[in-house]
């Protein structure tokens, strides 16, 4: 089954003033878009034809580079657009508000820490905050198309939330001014979906424990 190019869940126009229509046109419509039609290309008639992309992603060592960027490119952005909403910022409600609280300090210190790795993190990649492998919130950063649920990850974990710090996230905009987008991203973040990502690894993980 040939993977395709999820739907915007919002106006691509709604999330300006911080994120411009033209950025979302192409980021959407060309970046992403590319990356589906690479990643049938490259597993056309292999097993990897009938695995889900997290199944793909676990197993990544085991194929070639070119599955590997594109894989992660499109899981890594069809989760972006997801987390991003016209009602977004803020700060999460509920248990995974509480759970950065207690991992972080604070929402504040949180936001400060995850802001400090995407505006120092050196050339393409992304930027997540993860649940790691002992359960707790962590920030972590990877390059290219990579994400924390490769088998190859420095750190691994599952998303809750994810920044692509790409130049082609940002260029139109803000030029070589990645913090300002960074900034203006905090305004779009959409933690309702952050909160559902979080209750569903909980719900797994229960369901795992239960099985066992
Ligand atoms: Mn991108």
């Amino acid at each position: 089954m040939a993977f395709t190019l999820p739907a915007l869940p919002y106006l691509k126009e709604s999330l300006e003033p911080f994120i411009d229509v033209m950025t979302m046109e192409i980021h959407h419509g060309k970046h992403h878009n590319t990356y589906v039609i690479n990643l049938n290309k490259a597993i056309k008639n292999t097993d990897a034809d009938k695995l889900s992309i997290e199944d793909i992603l676990k197993n990544i060592s085991k194929y070639p580079v070119v599955v590997r960027n594109n894989a992660g490119g499109h899981y890594n952005h069809s989760m972006f657009w997801s987390l991003l909403s016209p009602n977004g910022g803020g700060a999460p409600n509920g248990k995974l508000g509480n759970e950065i609280h207690s991992a972080f300090n604070s929402f504040e210190e949180f936001k400060k820490k995850f802001t400090e790795s995407a505006s120092g993190s050196f050339g393409s990649g992304w930027v997540w905050l993860i649940k790691n492998e002992s359960g707790k919130l962590e920030i972590c950063s990877t390059p290219n198309q990579d994400n924390p649920l490769m088998d190859i990850a420095e750190k691994k974990g599952t998303p809750l939330l994810g920044l692509d710090i790409w130049e082609h996230a940002y260029y139109l905009k803000y030029q070589n001014r990645r913090p300002e987008y960074i900034e203006a991203w905090w305004n779009t973040v959409n933690w309702d979906e952050a909160s559902n990502r979080f209750s569903q690894i909980q719900q797994t993980e229960q369901k795992n424990v239960q099985i066992k």
